[in-house]
């Protein structure tokens, strides 16, 4: 039983930190048998809390701490999984609220793997992050070609775009996407990161910013964003 509204919070940062999805999550072992972030989410907003609140001082907050520790290799993949999955399942809670404006994202970010390339798993942590930090993220998947993409940006002006490729052979098509998006788009921001490129990489082919990880690209969006 919460009845601090500030302790509520940092109890949903913490599910989300740990990856304390619901009652019957049995991780960590110190809070099993405990509400999660889903039952804890919709304590906050039934009990009147703020839905903004519950996203930037709650399940925000967990993400980010998450996502630090991912980058310091404090933690790895699968507990970086469950984080999401604890932030997503209490984002359910906060749906009908961004449906009717009461809660706005910080902005969009459209993202996919480049044409040629199938490798998803690092695409989907930055997914996860950068939607756990409040944006809306439209994920074109894999194998995604410079048409898809401006198509993409052109649904939802303003956006942020976000390349990731995992083969050294694609990288080229990385190149040829920032071309042909800052041909058709020239204000957009592009953010590229993956195993093979670097930030001289980026410099080279003259895209935006650069990320070793995810969290790297929350932290570019949130400086755009200021
Ligand atoms: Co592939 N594969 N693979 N593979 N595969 C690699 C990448 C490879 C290094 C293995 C090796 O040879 N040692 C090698 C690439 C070599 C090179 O290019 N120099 C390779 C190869 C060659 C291939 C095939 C060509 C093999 C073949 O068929 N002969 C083939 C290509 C298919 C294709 O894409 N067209 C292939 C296929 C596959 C599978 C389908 C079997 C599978 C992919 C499954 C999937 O993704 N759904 C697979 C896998 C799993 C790997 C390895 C083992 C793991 C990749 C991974 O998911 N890592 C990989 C070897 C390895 O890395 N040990 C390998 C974990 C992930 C969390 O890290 O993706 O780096 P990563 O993402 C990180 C960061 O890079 C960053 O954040 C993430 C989290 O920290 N990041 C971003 C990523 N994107 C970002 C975007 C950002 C910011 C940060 O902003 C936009």
């Amino acid at each position: 039983m919460y009845f601090d509204m500030e302790e509520l919070l940092e109890r949903i940062a913490y599910c989300v930190e740990f990856g304390k999805i619901n009652l019957a999550s049995p991780y960590p072992p110190i809070v099993k048998g405990m509400e999660g972030a889903d039952e804890l989410a919709k304590k906050a907003i039934d009990s009147g809390i703020n839905p903004d609140d519950v996203l930037k001082k709650g399940l925000v907050v967990g993400m980010e701490k998450i996502g630090l520790k991912f980058r310091e290799n404090k933690v790895f993949v699968p507990q970086v999984l469950m984080s999401a999955k604890a932030m997503s399942t209490a984002m359910e809670h906060l749906k009908p609220f961004f449906q009717s404006g009461a809660v706005k994202r910080k902005g969009t970010f459209v993202i996919g793997t480049v044409s040629g390339d199938l490798h998803d798993i690092g695409k989907n942590l930055v997914s996860m992050m950068v939607e756990g930090s409040g944006y809306e993220v439209v994920d074109l998947g894999t194998d995604v070609n410079s048409q898809k993409f401006i198509k993409a940006i052109s649904q939802h002006p303003g956006c942020y775009v976000g390349l990731s490729p995992l083969l050294t052979t694609t990288m080229t098509n990385m190149e040829q996407i920032v071309k042909d998006i800052k041909a058709e788009v020239p204000d957009a921001k592009i953010l590229i990161g993956g195993a093979p490129v670097s930030e001289d990489f980026k410099n080279n082919i003259k895209a935006d910013f650069y990320s070793p990880d995810p969290q790297g690209a929350v932290d570019f969006l949130n400086r755009a964003n200021a």
